[in-house]
């Protein structure tokens, strides 16, 4: 299932639209996913705060929006673009890789909630084939 020539378009052409609004996509994500898969809150029991929009969401949520941003502009090689971020999640902080699927839900749900008449059905499927990829490509260094 990896991505056509189309399929980036469509993301890159999302992603123009939404990008300014990335910070808050971010926000609003990693809130959904502390709130609806609790078991995600163990990565960070290290912040003075994890309710939803707290300050030390709302700056990781910035954070994974730049890696997010960095894999649009990877869209071609996304395994070699993500290599450094992958090295970070599998060796420094052990993210069980399962999450990611998880969080690229919450990802997709904000999209789809924050920015209804851009998520079109072909935007919905490329912005899912997307994150599937990016998953992979950020799985890429547990092996
Ligand atoms: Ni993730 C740090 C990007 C999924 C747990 N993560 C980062 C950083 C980026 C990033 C960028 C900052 C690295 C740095 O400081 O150099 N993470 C991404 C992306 C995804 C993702 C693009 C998937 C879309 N990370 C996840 C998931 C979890 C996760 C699913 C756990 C559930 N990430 C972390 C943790 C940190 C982190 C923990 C360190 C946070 C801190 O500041 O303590």
């Amino acid at each position: 299932m990896s991505l056509t020539a189309k399929d980036k378009d469509v993301v890159k052409g999302l992603w123009a639209k939404i990008s300014k609004s990335a910070d808050a996509i971010g926000a609003d994500a990693l809130s959904r996913m502390l709130s609806v898969y609790p078991q995600t809150k163990t990565y960070f029991s290290h912040w003075p705060d994890l309710s939803p929009g707290s300050a030390p969401v709302q700056a990781h949520g910035k954070k994974v929006m730049g890696g997010v941003a960095l894999a649009v502009s990877k869209i071609d090689d996304l395994t070699n673009g993500l290599l450094n971020l992958s090295e970070q999640h599998a060796f420094q902080l052990r993210v069980d890789p399962a999450n990611f699927k998880i969080l690229s839900q919450c990802i997709l749900v904000v999209i789809a909630t924050k920015f209804a008449k851009e998520f079109t059905p072909e935007a919905h499927v490329a912005l899912d084939k997307f994150l599937v990829a990016l998953s992979l490509a950020l799985s890429e260094k547990y092996r």
